[in-house]
């Protein structure tokens, strides 16, 4: 809720919070440029009318072992193969809109509800051989393991090049906890637990990839060194691990142990985003050479994120981060810079925690039809941000990353 005392609040650090917003560390001397629509690594192929979704029950039989420019009966050229969680929607529709548009990708758009997501992809008119779309129920750690099976049944022995994990729940109002199929509070279950399986998951797959990485969406929110982290209540906090280290399974709802809370579990667990990202580059980085990565893409405050919040909320929300804070990003701006993540040189350095300085406008790149205008520009320049020392705290984070191993199953 935004109430009188966030307004009070929101007066006093008004006048500081451009500083807060600003905590580069080592700021990078230029932006380099994000994708472009018009890569010659794609050739026109015609592509066979097949499948552009794929449910669990529907894996496709691998048509062309012989040659690995064929999955799953799609002609895909050269393009590297993405996963991209929770494409249907803000950040994760984007980021796949813009990768896809680059010619340089095929997106496995990994999503709970496939018809959203082809519907998604018709709107944005994704070509048939730059994409597909596969269930992913997050909230599902068998879910996780079938849709593995099925993208490894998919690609057959084409290593995966880059995972996004993007999708997430926020569910600030709910007095009571919601559980995932496996007993989990459902936020800690989808942002962080479904991904940490995921992850572990590929990882061998992935190393067979050169230059491959794994990017997992962190947030300012989780980072008590700045305003949006630290001043607005509840702060994130994994306290001593005690819920965690109890099972973290119903009746136990937050790691820490403490009672319930919703919008502190959803912070939380980009806490343990950021921290898994951490913890996989000093633990795999060199002997796999995938390149681990998080970012915070600004405050995309128009996204079905805050669904569960107030329609008023929703309407000031944005100009309160457009015209006050200045951490406002659009949805498409916002997409871009995950996409860079992805796939820019700069961002093939590992363990990086990468943010936006700057003015971050949408840029008009793509017309009504959803077509690429052309390369455009955007504001934001990127940097190497510091995260706060709750997050960079690596006693914490190791006994965060080994407890994960139980909750998610993985032996
Ligand atoms: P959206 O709600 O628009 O997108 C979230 C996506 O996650 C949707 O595609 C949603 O699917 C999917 N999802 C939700 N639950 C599950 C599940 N159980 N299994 C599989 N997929 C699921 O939010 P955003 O685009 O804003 O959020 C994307 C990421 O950006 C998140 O990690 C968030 O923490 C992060 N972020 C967002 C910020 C913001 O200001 N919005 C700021 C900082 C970070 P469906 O389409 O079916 O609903
Ligand atoms: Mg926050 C510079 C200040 C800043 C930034 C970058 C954010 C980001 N926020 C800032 C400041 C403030 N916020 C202030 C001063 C207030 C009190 C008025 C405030 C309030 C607020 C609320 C009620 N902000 C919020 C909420 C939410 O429900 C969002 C949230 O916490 O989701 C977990 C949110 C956010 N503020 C942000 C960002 C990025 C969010 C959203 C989501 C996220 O972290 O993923």
């Amino acid at each position: 809720m935004f109430e009188l005392h966030h307004f009070v609040l929101f007066a006093l650090v008004v006048a500081s919070s451009h500083a807060f917003l600003a905590l580069p560390t080592a700021r990078l001397a230029s932006r380099v440029s994000t994708l472009s629509s018009s890569d010659p690594l794609t050739p026109a192929f015609t592509t066979p009318s097949t499948l552009a979704s794929l449910e669990v029950a529907e894996i496709p039989s691998y048509q062309d072992k012989e040659s690995p420019k064929v999955l799953g009966g799609i002609k895909i050229g050269l393009r590297k193969l993405v996963v991209v969680t929770g494409a249907s929607s803000g950040l994760g529709r984007e980021c796949t809109r813009e990768l896809v548009n680059s010619g340089k990708y095929f997106v496995i758009m990994a999503v709970r509800d496939v018809e959203k997501g082809k519907a998604v992809a018709k709107k944005f008119n994704f070509p048939e051989n730059s994409y597909t779309v596969m269930k992913l129920e997050l909230a599902s750690l068998q879910s996780v393991r079938d849709f593995v099976a099925n993208l490894k049944a998919f690609k057959s022995a084409r290593p995966l090049t880059h995972l996004v994990c993007n999708a997430a729940v926020y569910l600030p109002k709910d007095p009571k906890p919601s559980w995932s199929d496996d007993g989990y509070e459902m936020s800690m279950a989808v942002n962080h637990l479904g991904h940490f399986l995921l992850v572990n998951l590929l990882l061998d797959d992935m190393k067979k990839a050169k230059g491959a990485r794994c990017v997992i969406v962190g947030s300012i929110t989780g980072n008590s060194n700045t305003v949006g982290g630290g001043l607005v209540y509840p702060r994130a906090d994994l306290g001593k691990l005690k819920g965690m280290e109890q099972g973290g399974k119903q009746p136990i709802a937050m790691m820490d142990g403490k009672n319930y809370d919703g919008a502190k579990a959803y912070k939380d667990s980009k806490v343990m985003n950021m921290m898994t990202v951490s913890e996989l580059h000093r633990r795999y980085h060199k002997s796999t050479g995938i390149t681990f990565a998080s970012m915070y893409p600004g405050c995309i405050a128009e996204t079905q994120l805050f669904r569960e919040k107030r329609q008023w909320f929703r309407k000031i929300f944005p100009l309160f981060m457009k015209y006050v804070t200045g951490g406002y990003v659009g949805e498409q701006e916002a997409g871009q810079r995950l996409a860079q993540v992805v796939d820019d040189p700069i961002c093939s350095k590992s363990g990086v925690y990468w943010s936006w300085n700057g003015g971050a406008q949408t840029v008009g790149r793509y017309d009504k039809s959803g077509k690429p205008k052309g390369a455009g520009g955007s504001g934001g320049e990127i940097f190497e941000n510091q995260q706060s020392d709750a997050v960079q705290d690596r006693e914490t984070a190791m006994k965060m990353f080994d407890l994960s191993y139980d909750l998610a199953g993985i032996s």
